[in-house]
């Protein structure tokens, strides 16, 4: 079954696509947890970060380095901004594509403020 997000990258379903290059996609989150919050998700299918495999490190460091160009661009970078990425149960993972949340715009405060 593919995941919401496969379904955003086939056009399947619509969302508010920021940025997209051969490898990444990236839109935002429809429940921003901050005045930006934006996924940034590989077009190739990974459940977990568990399953990106460790000859492949380009998967993860795609989405930080398309995540901090957007900043850049966005004109956030010196201001600063948090990524995050959730892991299964513990993690608060709901989706079962990895991605990596971009939260910007306003102080975040430290873990558990
Ligand atoms: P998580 O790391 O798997 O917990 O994050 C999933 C995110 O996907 C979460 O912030 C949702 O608000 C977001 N999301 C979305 O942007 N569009 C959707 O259709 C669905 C979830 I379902």
């Amino acid at each position: 079954m593919p995941t919401i997000f496969q379904k955003i990258i086939r056009r399947e379903i619509p969302a508010d696509i920021v940025f997209e290059d051969e490898h990444v996609i990236a839109f935002r989150d429809i429940a921003p947890q901050a005045p930006v919050h934006v996924l940034f998700v590989p077009k190739e299918d990974f459940a977990t970060l568990n399953d990106v495999p460790g000859d492949r490190p380009e998967i993860v460091g795609r989405l930080a380095i398309a995540a901090a160009a957007y900043a850049r661009a966005q004109g956030f970078a010196e201001d600063g901004y948090r990524i995050v990425m959730n892991c299964n149960g513990d993690g608060g993972q709901t989706v079962f594509q990895i991605h990596l949340h971009l939260l910007a715009g306003a102080p975040l405060g430290g873990f558990g403020a």
